[in-house]
C-alpha cells in the first residue's frame, strides 16, 4: 500500500500490473489452481533453496505446515541479498514483486531450471498469497519484509537487530480466492522432500506438520543408490549398481550422468529420471540413450560369448530391462536445455542421448564383464521374459482373430449388460462385485448410457502372474473385451468404449479385496485409464435414515458416522445398515450410487508415481516379507489408503 500513497512511481505501478497478471491468470504461472498448484507455491520456494544448497551453502532445509495451512521454508544458506539495488529498490522488493524474466537466479548456479519460471517463482508465490514475509539473516542481522493481500508490500524492509545465524526463511498463506483448495497435503510434500535428499547427497531435509504434530528428516550419504536400494527392497536380487560419468557436448558444455540400477524380481520396468534434479515423468532423450546403451551393451557381450547363435538375431531391450529398477540423474547446463510435451516434463536435448549412449555403454560393459554370474543371469532371465512375451502376443492374436471375435461376444454377451448408446463420451461401465448386486444394478440403471458387467470368479492378481497368465484369467479377459481398448503397450484410449470406469464392490473386506485387485489391474495394464480420470470407485451409503411413517415417511442415507449424527440428533427414525450393495434395491442402488444426479464417484489418480509403483509392487508382488514390514508399518485402519487420492466428484 506504502508505494501507493507515496505517489504512482513507475516501478509501482510496474510492479502491481506485473502482479496482477500473475493473479488474472495464475494458470499460466503455476500450471493449474488446484491442490497441484497449490504446492507448486512450494516448489518455488524450496526450489531456491535447493538451489541455494547446491551452490555449497547450507546443508539442511525445513519447512513447516502451520495448522493455518500456512508455510515456513527455511535454509541455512548466505541470506539472500537484501540492500538496495541499483533502480532504488531492495533485492527482497525485486525478487518478491518483479516478474523480471530472463531469471537474474538461473545464471548464478548455471544449472537451474525448475518448474520453467526462471526465477520469477518467488514473485509468483507472492502475488498468490494472504501474506508473505522473508525473514533474511546475513551480516550478522536479521532483516525482514512482508507482504500482504496478493504481494502488497506492507513496508519497507525492516532490521530486526543482531544475529549470529545465516539463511533465508519465507513464510506465506496461499490465498483462497486463488486456490480450489488450500489444503497442504503432507504425503505430496513428504515425497519430494525424500526425492530431493535422495538426488542431493547428505542434504538434509526436516518436514514438520503442525497440524498433527509430524515429524520426519531425510538424509540419504549414498544419494540415489539409496534411492534404488528404497524402491526395490525385498526385489532386488543383487547390488545396486551404480554407473557415472561425464561427456562433452556443444563446446564447453559438460552433461555429468550419475544413475543407479538394479534388476528385481518384478515384471515391471521401472526408470525414473531427473534433470538438474528436476523429474523428467515424460522421459525423452537421456532415457532413450540409457536403454539403447543397455541393449547394445548386453547385445555385444551375448555376442561375443556365444549367446546369440545368429548373426543377427539380438536380444530385445523389453526383454532386457524386465524389473529393471533404475533412477537416473543428470546436469545438464541451462543454454543447451530443452524440454518437450505439454507440461514440458520430457527432456528434448539430443545430447543428452549421446552422452548416455557412450557413459552407461561403456559402464555397463565393463559391468558385465567383471561380473559373469550376474550377465549369465541376465541373459537367462531376458530368455524367459521373451518367451511370456511370444505367448502373450499369440494370445492377443487369437483374441483379434475373426473367428474368436465373434466367439468373444457370445461369451461377452452371457455377462455384459451393454448400454443401448455407443456414444463413449457419455457411456459408463459398471463392474459389479457379485450376480446380486449385479441384478440390482441392471435394473436400477439408466439403461441409455450404463453397461453393467458383474464379476463372478476371482480377480487374479496381475501383480504375480505374467501375461500369458493374466489373460487366461476369465474375469480379466472379460474386463479387457468389454472396454475394448486393448491392453498394455497396445492400450489405446481413444478406443475405449466408457467414458467412466466404475468399479462397484460391497464396503466389507472381500469388497475391499476386489477393488485392490481390480485396482492393480488397471494401474499395470491400462494407466492411461487412471491418469486421464476415466476410473472411478462407487460410493454406497452405509446407512438409511427413516423419519416419520406412512404419507410422511422420508427417507435418508448417511455416507459416515457424522452425517448420521446429524439425521439422528433430534429425531425419532429408524436406522438401517448398509452390509452390502445387495441389501439395497434397485432404486435405492440407482439415487445413492448410480445416478449422477445424486451419487458420489471416487476418483482414482496417482499422487506419486515413484510410490505407487513401490506400493503396488511391495503389496501385491510375490514376496511375503516386504509386505508384511510394510504393512506392520504403515497400516492404520482408521486412515484413507494414500495410494489412491479420494476426491469427491460431485457431479
Ligand atoms: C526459503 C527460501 O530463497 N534462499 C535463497 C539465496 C542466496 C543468494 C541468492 C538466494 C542475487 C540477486 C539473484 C547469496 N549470496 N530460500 C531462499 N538463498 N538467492 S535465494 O542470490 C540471488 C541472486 O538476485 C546469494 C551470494 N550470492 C547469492
Amino acid at each position: 500500500m506504502d508505494n501507493i500513497k507515496n505517489g504512482y512511481s513507475e516501478e509501482s505501478i510496474q510492479i502491481l500490473e506485473g502482479l496482477d497478471a500473475v493473479r488474472k491468470r495464475p494458470g499460466m504461472y503455476i500450471g493449474s489452481t488446484d491442490q497441484r498448484g497449490l504446492h507448486q507455491l512450494v516448489w518455488e520456494i524450496m526450489d531456491n533453496s535447493i538451489d541455494e544448497a547446491l551452490s555449497g551453502f547450507g546443508d539442511e532445509i525445513r519447512l513447516t505446515i502451520k495448522s493455518d495451512n500456512s508455510v515456513i521454508i527455511e535454509d541455512f544458506g548466505r541470506g539472500l541479498p537484501y540492500k538496495k539495488h541499483q533502480s532504488g529498490l531492495y533485492t527482497t522488493e525485486v525478487i518478491f514483486n518483479m516478474l523480471h524474466s530472463g531469471g537474474k537466479f538461473s545464471e548464478a548456479s548455471g544449472y537451474k531450471v525448475s518448474g520453467g519460471l526462471h526465477g520469477v517463482g518467488a514473485a509468483v508465490v507472492n502475488a498468490l498469497s494472504l501474506f508473505l514475509e522473508v525473514t533474511i539473516y546475513r551480516d550478522n542481522y536479521i532483516h525482514q519484509q512482508r507482504f500482504s493481500d496478493g504481494g502488497k508490500k506492507i513496508g519497507p524492509l525492516k532490521n530486526l537487530g543482531a544475529t549470529k545465524k545465516r539463511g533465508t526463511v519465507v513464510w506465506f498463506k496461499p490465498d483462497p480466492k486463488v486456490f480450489s483448495t488450500t489444503l497442504f497435503n503432507y504425503d505430496y510434500i513428504k515425497e519430494r522432500m525424500k526425492e530431493s535428499a535422495f538426488l542431493i547427497p547428505n542434504l538434509k531435509m526436516v518436514l514438520n506438520d503442525e497440524r498433527n504434530n509430524q515429524k520426519e528428516v531425510f538424509q540419504y550419504e549414498r544419494g540415489i543408490v539409496e534411492f534404488v536400494e528404497y524402491l526395490s527392497k525385498g526385489k532386488s536380487f543383487d547390488e545396486v549398481k551404480r554407473l557415472s560419468g561425464t561427456y562433452q557436448a556443444r563446446k564447453e558444455h559438460t552433461i555429468s550422468i550419475e544413475t543407479a540400477v538394479s534388476f528385481t524380481s518384478s515384471y515391471q520396468e521401472n526408470i525414473i529420471s531427473f534433470v538438474n534434479n528436476v523429474r523428467t515423468k515424460d522421459g525423452g532423450t537421456h532415457e532413450t540413450g540409457f536403454k539403447s546403451a543397455l541393449t547394445r551393451a548386453f547385445n555385444d557381450y551375448a555376442r561375443k560369448y556365444g549367446f546369440l547363435k545368429e548373426k543377427d538375431n539380438n536380444i530385445e531391450g523389453v526383454d532386457l530391462r524386465e524389473g529393471i529398477t533404475a533412477v537416473l540423474s543428470l546436469r545438464i547446463p541451462e543454454s543447451i536445455l530443452e524440454f518437450e510435451g505439454q507440461t514440458k516434463s520430457k527432456l528434448g536435448t539430443p545430447e543428452a542421448r549421446a552422452a548416455m549412449e557412450n557413459v552407461i555403454y561403456d559402464q555397463f560393459t565393463y559391468y558385465l564383464e567383471e561380473n559373469v554370474d550376474f550377465a549369465n543371469n541376465l541373459i537367462k532371465r531376458a530368455n524367459d521374459a521373451y518367451k511370456a512375451r511370444e505367448a502373450a502376443r499369440k494370445a492377443r492374436l487369437e483374441a483379434r482373430s475373426d473367428r474368436k471375435r465373434n466367439k468373444r461376444e457370445v461369451s461377452l454377451s452371457g455377462k455384459l449388460t451393454p448400454a443401448t448408446s455407443k456414444d463413449n463420451t457419455i457411456t459408463e461401465l459398471f463392474l459389479v462385485e457379485g450376480d446380486s448386486a449385479g441384478g440390482s444394478a441392471k435394473q436400477g440403471r439408466n439403461r441409455v448410457f450404463q453397461a453393467i458387467l458383474p464379476l463372478r470368479g476371482k480377480v487374479i492378481n496381475s501383480e504375480r502372474v505374467n501375461l500369458d497368465a493374466l489373460l487366461k484369467n476369465e474375469e480379466i479377459n472379460t474386463i479387457i473385451h468389454a472396454i475394448g481398448a486393448d491392453f498394455g503397450e497396445e492400450f489405446n484410449i481413444e478406443k475405449c468404449n466408457y467414458s467412466k470406469i466404475i468399479i462397484m464392490t460391497d464396503a466389507d473386506d472381500d469388497g475391499a479385496h476386489i477393488q485392490v485387485l481390480l485396482l492393480t489391474f488397471f494401474f499395470r495394464y491400462m494407466k492411461p485409464l487412471i491418469e486421464n480420470g476415466r476410473l472411478f470407485i462407487a460410493n454406497p451409503p452405509l446407512y438409511k435414515i427413516t423419519k416419520g411413517r406412512g404419507k410422511n415417511e422420508n427417507i435418508f442415507y448417511a455416507w459416515d458416522e457424522e452425517e448420521l449424527k446429524k439425521h439422528t440428533e433430534k429425531n425419532q427414525v429408524t436406522i438401517q445398515r448398509f452390509k452390502g450393495l445387495g441389501e439395497m434395491n434397485f432404486e435405492q442402488l440407482w439415487e445413492t450410487t448410480m445416478n449422477p444426479k445424486t451419487r458420489t464417484l471416487i476418483q482414482v489418480l496417482i499422487e506419486d508415481e515413484g510410490e505407487a509403483e513401490k506400493k503396488v509392487s511391495t503389496l501385491m508382488g510375490s514376496q511375503v516379507m516386504p509386505r508384511r514390514d510394510w504393512i506392520e508399518q504403515n497400516v492404520d485402519f482408521e486412515t484413507d489408503d494414500d495410494f489412491i487420492v479420494k476426491e469427491h466428484s460431485y457431479e
